[in-house]
């Protein structure tokens, strides 16, 4: 299955809801919108048109989505860490790519740390995940964050594009990265990028405004589309969010008057 069968890629567009916070930040993550611990209210959100995926981990898709197995595309994150543990940065494997399938996931996702003094051991985990989702025929999205080592400063357009290029160089059909700072700086990493995918990953909640212009500086820039949580289901109203979102993403514009 391609990225467009799984419906994760649409008129060459990604939106791809993410939620897998319980597991990365915990539950805090969803106090200032109480509304958005809970996952059903979650699966609602990602049924609508503008979202083209929802990234989760397997125990939430076990119990929610086959509920919502025709309006939603899964996307499994197959690894995770906590804010709870100390060391290296470090996220490891808890479900196996023949278990997400399974489950009917339309799309893999998995977390890398390059940098790290453990990234030798997540690049080995990832070859072995990358090559067994082509086997099964899922795509494969990565979570590409540069993170600890000499990295100083993630968002810096250098690192930015290196973290681009590794999607492509590691087999990713989709780079998810931070922004760049930059329209210029996002084409460079688009070109990095080469035949991969690459969205934008959201980031801590930020203004309304704030937020689209952030996105549509990356979609002129090159970018597929995003890869976002909090910016969504932390709002006050994440369908009337959404729907602004889509309208940069999918037509294209401008963030001004939307919001
Ligand atoms: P956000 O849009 O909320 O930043 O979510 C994107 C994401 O990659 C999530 O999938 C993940 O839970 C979170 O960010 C991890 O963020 P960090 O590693 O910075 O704590």
């Amino acid at each position: 299955m391609g990225l467009e069968d799984s419906g994760i890629l649409r008129e060459g567009r990604i939106l791809i809801l993410a939620y897998d916070h319980g597991v990365e930040h915990g539950p805090s993550d969803f106090d200032s919108h109480p509304p958005s611990a809970d996952p059903e209210n979650v699966f609602e959100l990602a049924s609508r048109d503008e979202v083209t995926g929802l990234a989760v981990q397997k125990g939430i898709a076990e119990k929610y989505y086959p509920s919502y197995s025709d309006e939603v595309n899964l996307v499994l994150k197959l690894n995770g860490k906590t804010s709870l543990r100390e060391g290296k940065p470090y996220s490891a494997l808890n479900c196996s790519v023949d278990y997400a399938e399974e489950i009917g996931a339309d799309a893999i996702g998995y977390t890398i740390y390059p940098g790290s003094e453990r990234e030798d051991e997540m690049f080995e985990t990832f070859g072995m995940v990358q090559e067994r989702a082509r086997e099964l025929g899922l795509p494969v999205l990565l979570w590409s964050y540069p993170r600890g080592g000499k990295v100083e400063d993630d968002t810096s357009p250098e690192v930015v594009r290196y973290a681009a290029r590794l999607g492509l160089e590691l087999g990713a059909d989709v780079a998810k990265i931070k922004h760049p700072g930059s329209e210029e700086a996002a084409r460079k990493a688009v070109r990095a990028a080469g035949e991969t995918k690459v969205v934008l990953s959201g980031g801590a909640k930020s203004g309304d405004e704030a937020f689209l212009e952030d996105v549509k500086t990356v979609m002129d820039g090159g970018f597929e589309g995003l890869a976002v949580g909090r910016n969504v289901w932390q709002r006050e109203d994440p369908e009337k969010y959404l729907e602004a979102l889509g309208r940069v993403v999918f037509d294209g514009e401008e963030p001004g008057d939307l919001i």
